[in-house]
């Protein structure tokens, strides 16, 4: 099955097709310049990703010229799918939520904003045992500009006190998951790919597509 996946990030990218599997052809917006970056003025994980999958699949002329050289009658009723997601810290009233990706900054990178959340909770003296913390991801599935479902997932942890590991991205070398002594970026795709938000909301995906006759 075809999906488009209304992103940019190459870090989700990677995941999702790593989740998906062999049965999912995954293609990015990096393959579709001309399609626009809608916004994210929603005000939960939820209306951010519908309005991102919502945006990418109206585009059906740009579907149209997707590469490959595939029946281009399929883009008309191509599956757009969105990712939006973010670590939600309690000793900082949820901060970063849905602000992850631009907690540092409008173009700040994924070091910048680890940084500036050690900062955040080492500032408000934040102890070791009071940095519970969740990944929270939501994928939402649209085609022809309407929303189809959304689908959501949670993984519970702690935030460690320096970045520990080279793999993954984002906040993942400081997000210790509950049970686990490694951080996410110490544990490998595999194990990460198990037990992670994105996991858990692609299993509801999974399902729904299970369900669609494409
Ligand atoms: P798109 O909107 O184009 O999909 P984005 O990077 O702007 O890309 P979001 O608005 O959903 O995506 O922001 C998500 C941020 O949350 C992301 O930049 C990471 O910093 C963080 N994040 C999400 N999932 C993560 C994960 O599995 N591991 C580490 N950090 C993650």
């Amino acid at each position: 099955m075809d999906l488009l996946f209304a992103t940019r990030n190459r870090d989700k990218s990677r995941e999702l097709r790593e989740l998906l599997g062999r049965d999912f052809e995954v293609i990015d917006l990096n393959s579709f310049p001309e399609i626009g970056t809608p916004e994210e003025i929603g005000k939960t994980f939820e209306e951010n990703a519908s309005l991102k999958a919502i945006a990418a699949s109206r585009d059906r002329p740009a579907f149209a010229k997707r590469p490959s050289g595939s029946d281009p009658r399929r883009g008309k009723h191509l599956l757009v799918i969105a990712d939006d997601s973010g670590l939600e810290v309690d000793a900082l009233g949820g901060a970063p939520g849905i602000y992850s990706a631009r907690y540092a900054g409008e173009s700040a990178n994924d070091a910048e904003n680890v940084d500036k959340l050690l900062r955040e909770l080492s500032t408000k003296h934040i102890a070791p045992d009071q940095r519970s913390a969740r990944f929270r991801c939501v994928i939402a599935l649209a085609q022809n500009g309407k929303l189809l479902g959304t689908f959501e997932g949670v993984a519970e942890g702690n935030i460690a006190d320096a970045p520990r590991g080279t793999g993954g991205f984002g906040y993942d070398p400081v997000f210790q998951p509950d049970g686990f002594e490694q951080t996410f970026a110490e544990m490998g795709p595999e194990l990460k790919n198990k037990i992670s938000h994105r996991a858990k909301a692609i299993a509801g995906l999974r399902d729904a597509l299970s369900n669609i006759d494409n």
